[in-house]
């Protein structure tokens, strides 16, 4: 038997209401009939009226639909990303694979494909987003509140410029204050970050030249890049790597530690009025959080402007998406304007380095705006990593795999590009949060005595301490310029409390890295270095192969003398540092302003220039220079603040 046709929908519990005892249709043909003799009924100038009216009403209405489409458009496309992924963890190691043959292994977990990859093209040039007018409008209006705020701020320090600089008469340091959430509040700079803008009388006869090489950098960037990621100062043009104005948001805290008040204004200016970061441009996440994220929070700490937070807190949001992934551990890139995260086209490894160097930046973006996505999402990366197999003694591979969470590539250990700032920000993370996170602490003194077994090595005939590779079991006498980082983290951490053999290392490795440059014939270190390893006198220690001969303006070097001046007070480091900024001058200093990357080290006469100033040489190199010829400890004390690994100061949260 079939069962019976179901039955009609009922429609007629609207008439019920309406009108009882009549359909629907019917009792709608009587209202109309009844509106049209009503209507009858007015006047002519009544009817004028309700008309006038109407029109008037619809045009409002057409106006709201045009101004919130865009924002609704924008919301819409960012949010659909989320609900895409879905954990997985498949428990046996993958084999390095092509990002599609993973999407095939991990069926149902796509990573957040981009319809197409803007990486290739130039981005959009034009600093404002095409469309998101509405939240423009937002953005502009929270500027001009800041910017208000702002303005109050600086006639404030005309007063506080009274406040002496290393003399007697200066108050001890306060230390940073987490700010109110409204621009009208926002706090002062602290009396030691007015005390540095207002520096120039008290600056010695190095930190001038300092000042002088940053002008003349700031000037190359001002005439020929402003607003740009990088001047080419021999082409007198620009290159753009996320169209963001990167050197000029690296540079924001060099300038106020150097003083330059004129400078920090008009750069401040271009953040409050060009910044924008709905673009339809790919970020790396690790870059663009140690240089924008890190660069705009430290300027907010120096300054107390809480533009940049508010920057900073937009830019933070927009890099969000890299965590969704299978695993959390975040893909190497994101569209800050669409929202979609993916990992580079050729595989679906992230580098190790960079998604454990993030957590600095992303944690002090939670502690400040009380938004607590931000710190878990990093730190969960951290735990994750914490707890991988696949190291040795504390030393990790480069490459770790977005899907599987697990680390690829196995068996080969560096301290050089891929694994460096991994090891440095377990330290300065344990720094950070007042030393208390002892898993950190842990991890970091394995990875120091997994260096000491397996990478280091004394070169001949000079007997130079250095750290090399190692690659399945085979040691390479290989030794990047990255490296000269480990001295200065070495020696902080020795500072904070950690065994004085630390020291010892730090101060042998740094006698390296200094030989690094000063046996190079422009006293300059190449990017990578080999060191001799059989005692033959005829050998020299360093050795450089022709593909590695050049020099990007590196701060490494510089970096870890800041470091060991600080905390050891031997002369000699700054009087290395001296030596590097008289070569920078020599040999990379482009006459038109800028300076320039060189391609030859070892060729004085004709070093190359190669046409790129990285904006880490104003964000790092110049400022580790300014630091390392003061004689202050408090300037930028190390027991109040932790540089992040592009040299960006962010406050350590319980100070010793
Ligand atoms: C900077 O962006 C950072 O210091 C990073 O940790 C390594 N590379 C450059 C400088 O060499």
């Amino acid at each position: 038997m079939y069962p019976p046709p179901p039955l009609p929908p009922r429609r007629d519990f609207i008439s019920v209401t309406l009108s009882p005892g009549r359909s629907y249709d019917g009792g709608q043909g009587l209202r109309r009939r009844s509106f049209w003799r009503k209507w009858k009924q007015l006047s002519r100038l009544q009817r004028n009226v309700v008309l006038f009216l109407l029109a008037f009403l619809m045009l409002c209405g057409l106006l709201s639909y045009i101004s919130v489409a865009d924002e609704w458009k924008a919301v819409g496309s960012r949010s659909a990303e989320g609900p895409k992924m879905r954990p997985a963890n498949p428990p046996v190691l993958p084999a390095p694979q092509r990002a599609a043959e993973n999407l095939e292994t991990f069926a149902g977990v796509s990573p957040q494909k981009p319809p197409r990859h803007f990486r290739r093209r130039p981005p959009n040039l034009q600093i404002r987003a095409p469309d998101g007018a509405a939240k423009d409008r937002r953005q502009d209006e929270a500027q001009r509140r800041a910017e208000a705020a702002g303005e109050a701020r600086w006639e404030d320090d005309a007063q506080g410029s009274r406040v002496s600089w290393r003399g007697t008469g200066t108050e001890p340091e306060q230390g940073p204050q987490l700010p109110p959430r409204k621009a009208e509040a926002a706090p002062r700079p602290s009396p030691q970050a007015l005390r540095m803008r207002n520096s120039p009388a008290s600056q010695n006869e190095r930190q001038k030249a300092v000042v002088a090489a940053f002008r003349h950098a700031w000037a190359g960037y001002r005439k020929f890049a402003w607003g740009h990621d990088e001047l080419k100062p021999v082409s007198k043009s620009f290159s753009e790597w996320f169209g963001l104005g990167l050197t000029l948001i690296d540079a924001l805290d060099t300038m106020w530690i150097l003083g330059l008040k004129k400078e920090f204004e008009e750069a401040r200016k271009w953040v409050s009025q060009k910044l924008l970061f709905q673009k339809n441009v790919d970020v790396n996440l690790f870059e663009s959080t140690i240089r924008i994220l890190g660069g705009l929070l430290s300027a907010f700490h120096l300054s107390g402007d809480v533009l940049f937070l508010e920057k900073a807190e937009d830019f933070g949001d927009r890099l969000m998406p890299a965590f969704q992934t299978p695993s959390k551990i975040p893909y190497s890139d994101v569209n800050i304007g669409t929202g979609v995260a993916h990992p580079p086209r050729w595989t679906s490894d992230s580098t190790v380095a960079e998604v454990t160097s993030i957590q600095l930046e992303f944690r002090e973006l939670s502690r400040l705006t009380g938004v607590k996505k931000f710190q878990e999402a990093v730190e969960e990366v951290t735990r994750r990593v914490h707890s991988l197999r696949g190291k040795k003694d504390g030393l990790v591979p480069m490459f770790i795999n977005t899907n599987s969470g697990l680390f690829t590539h196995l068996g080969v250990f560096t301290l050089g590009a891929r694994a460096d700032s991994y090891y440095e920000y377990l330290l300065k993370q344990w720094i950070q949060g007042g030393k208390k996170e002892t898993q950190l602490l842990e991890d970091y003194l394995e990875a120091v005595e997994g260096i000491r077994k397996h990478l280091l090595h004394r070169s001949e005939p000079g007997k130079l301490t250095f750290v090399g590779e190692l690659a399945h079991g085979r040691f390479s006498a290989k030794m990047d310029h990255l490296v000269c980082f480990l001295p200065g983290t070495l020696a902080l951490g020795a500072h904070h409390g950690l065994p004085a053999d630390h020291m010892e290392l730090a101060q042998a490795l740094m006698d390296t890295c200094y030989q690094m440059n000063r046996q190079m014939e422009t006293g300059l270190s190449p990017e990578i270095v080999h060191f001799n390893l059989h005692p033959q006198k005829s050998h020299k220690d360093v050795q450089v192969k022709a593909a590695d001969r050049h020099n990007l303006l590196r701060p490494e070097t510089v970096e870890s003398l800041f470091y060991l001046y600080r905390l050891t007070g031997h002369r000699k480091y700054q009087d290395w540092g001296w030596e590097i900024l008289r070569s920078f001058n020599a040999y990379a200093r482009v006459p038109s302003g800028g300076y320039s990357s060189i391609s030859n080290v070892q060729d004085p006469r004709n070093p190359q220039p190669r046409d790129k100033m990285e904006s880490f040489f104003l964000g790092e190199t110049l400022k580790y220079l300014y630091l390392l010829f003061s004689d202050d400890p408090d300037l930028l004390s190390l027991d109040t603040y932790v540089f992040n690994t592009e040299a960006h100061p962010l406050p350590i949260w319980a100070p010793s």
